[in-house]
């Protein structure tokens, strides 16, 4: 258990401009879309308190999330029925896989603070995903696009052996 926000990153941090950032939603979907910072900021903002589970043994358990509902941003487009996966890509090349009906949740959101302050670059800003009820991998920062899929396809630490769903609860690590 930490009380301080350790940071998980392989590679570089990137850092992106809000002016410059965006999200392009694709794959199994009638229309594409690339979203830019003052869509995702005219989507209706909420709030989550949620534990965060390291698969590498530190947990942080209150966190205060601000931003967006995963489902507020689906709602935008129309996805095919037969979109059950979605692979989410990021700025520098990080992906993480989870299937479509983990990231409707209620609790899962896209991100842009923090405990009350804007989602530092080292923590994924300017906006992240947050999987509360998956191990923190999951929770990709620089998050950049959405890719609708028919199959489950390995992300980054997945395709490396970690689990395929990485539920904490269960201690689902590796495969
Ligand atoms: N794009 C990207 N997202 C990522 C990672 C990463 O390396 N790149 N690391 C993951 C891991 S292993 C963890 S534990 C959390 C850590 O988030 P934090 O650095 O904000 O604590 O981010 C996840 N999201
Ligand atoms: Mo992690």
């Amino acid at each position: 258990m930490t009380e301080k926000f350790p940071v998980l990153t392989f590679g570089q941090i990137p850092i992106i401009d809000k002016s410059e950032w965006n999200i392009k939603l694709f794959g199994l979907v009638n229309n594409e879309i690339c979203l830019k910072w003052n869509d995702i900021m005219s989507i209706k903002q909420i709030s989550v308190e949620a534990e965060f589970h390291c698969v590498t043994q530190w947990s942080r358990l209150v966190n205060r999330w601000e931003g967006v509902h995963f489902k507020s941003i689906i709602d935008l487009l129309g996805v095919h029925n037969e979109a059950q996966y979605v692979m989410i890509h990021c700025y520098g090349g990080y992906t993480t896989n989870l299937p479509l009906d983990v990231l409707i949740e209620e609790d899962v959101m896209m991100a842009h603070r923090h405990d009350g302050i804007a989602l530092s670059a080292e923590h994924g800003g300017p906006l992240r995903l947050v999987v509360p009820k998956r191990y923190a991998w999951k929770s990709a920062k620089w998050v950049n696009g959405i890719e609708f899929m028919s199959e489950n396809r390995a992300g980054f630490w997945e395709s490396r052996g970690y689990h395929m769903d990485g539920d904490p609860w269960k201690e689902q690590r590796f495969k």
